[in-house]
């Protein structure tokens, strides 16, 4: 899939940029073009995977006034990169920003801007400010949640509140055994003698995985999948679905299992159970666990499965549970599901990644949603 990237604010530059990160899976068919735009020179210079030329500068106070002149520059300067950068064409628009944060006023603007000469869907990745930053970040954020989902094809949804705490215990676990096989099992940023101990990076590392994974499903593999999933589907999944969630779980391969060319031969029952217990127990863990933002499958309207690994490993038997479970699950007909047989880094793990979308609650956004009603109703 071709995305164009559009990081607002210090949340959303540092997410965008994790997700240009180029990977080992990445082919021709995926390009990812990303464009930064903070207040804060600080945070664009330390952006590692977006060039100089799509990082942009935008002065704090010129939000709350977009008649000033800086206003007008930057935002001609973000129209220009967004159109040197369209050249080529894309699929869909990626904006990502906290929505607890203060570039994301942009947005309504933004949109609007790229309504006017692009028809692909425009979406929006957002983070959830976590409880302890306090009533007043946690109401910004509703009220933004509210201006964003009427005017966005779709809005993926990243709970800081409970990634953090994910992370920091991450962290700790990979400090206490620094060495380099734990640093692979947890993904972190970084080499193995550098683990970092900012837990934003492992939270957005996080996210990367899960943007990557999607969009690099629909792309040309060295191994062709036995299910397709292309890049349309990917979007039918989400485009006019509200409020998305994306789960993710994945689990190491032991040396045996990765043997796979000795192991089918003596292919046991007791084996091929193991392997789609497997699919099944990653799965339940992507939903339940490893999701993006809390919500029931009962409150999906759409919903896709994508697994990811060596093919002998992508057990059918599974993958067909999980598909009669999600299916029952949902409310609604569409699910759509592929497979993504590879080597390089998911070569050596055995993943499960599943959207949901079109969901009526995702619980958390309610509770904000909540704090501002409270405070309409409140006749003081
Ligand atoms: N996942 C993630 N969340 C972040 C990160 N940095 C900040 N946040 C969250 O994003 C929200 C918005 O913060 P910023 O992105 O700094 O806001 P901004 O748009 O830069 O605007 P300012 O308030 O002017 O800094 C915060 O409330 C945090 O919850 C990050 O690197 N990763
Ligand atoms: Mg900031």
């Amino acid at each position: 899939m071709r995305l164009l990237i559009l990081g607002l604010g210090t949340a959303g530059s540092r997410i965008a940029d994790a997700i240009a990160e180029p990977t080992d899976r990445s082919t021709r068919s995926t390009a990812i073009h990303a464009i930064a735009v903070d207040n804060d020179p600080e945070v664009l210079e330390s952006l590692t995977n977006i060039e100089r030329e799509g990082k942009v500068y935008f002065p704090k106070d010129s939000i709350s006034d977009p008649t000033l002149l800086t206003t007008t520059f930057t935002i001609d300067e973000v129209k220009a990169r967004l159109r040197s950068y369209d050249a080529g064409g894309h699929d869909a628009v990626l904006l990502c920003a906290g929505l607890g944060g203060g570039l994301i006023d942009l947005v309504p603007h933004l949109v609007g801007i790229i309504r006017e000469t692009m028809y692909e869907p425009v979406f929006a990745l957002v983070t959830l400010p976590a409880n302890g930053e306090g009533q007043e970040r946690l109401k910004r954020a509703a009220s933004n949640m509210r201006q964003i989902r009427a005017i966005l094809d779709g809005v993926i949804v990243f709970d800081n509140q409970l990634w953090l705490d994910k992370a920091r215990e991450q962290i700790e676990t990979a400090i206490q055994q620094k060495n380099q096989a734990t640093t692979e099992r947890f993904w972190l940023p970084g080499t193995p003698e550098k683990i970092s101990t900012d837990p934003y990076d492992v939270v957005n590392r996080q996210i990367a995985q899960r943007v990557q994974l999607l969009i690099q499903a629909g792309e040309v593999q060295d191994t062709p999948p036995q299910m397709v999933l292309d890049t349309r589907e990917i979007l039918n999944t989400i485009t006019g679905m509200d409020l998305i969630t994306i789960g993710l779980a994945d689990e190491p391969l032991n040396d045996q299992s990765r043997m796979g060319f000795f192991k089918q031969k003596e292919e046991s029952i007791v084996y091929r159970q193991e392997r789609a217990g497997r699919i099944v127990k990653l799965a339940e863990k992507a939903v339940f666990r490893d999701i993006s933002a809390f919500c029931e499958l009962s409150s999906a309207r759409k919903a896709l499965i994508l697994l990811a690994g060596p093919e002998e490993e992508l057990s059918m038997k599974g993958f067909m549970a999980v598909r009669k479970w999600v299916d029952d699950s949902i409310n609604g007909y569409e699910l759509r599901s592929g497979d993504s047989p590879v080597s390089a880094r998911y070569g050596t793990h055995v993943a499960v990644l599943i959207v949901l979308s079109g969901l009526n609650e995702i619980p958390r956004v309610s509770e904000l949603d909540q704090l501002i009603t409270e405070k309409k109703t409140d006749p003081q």
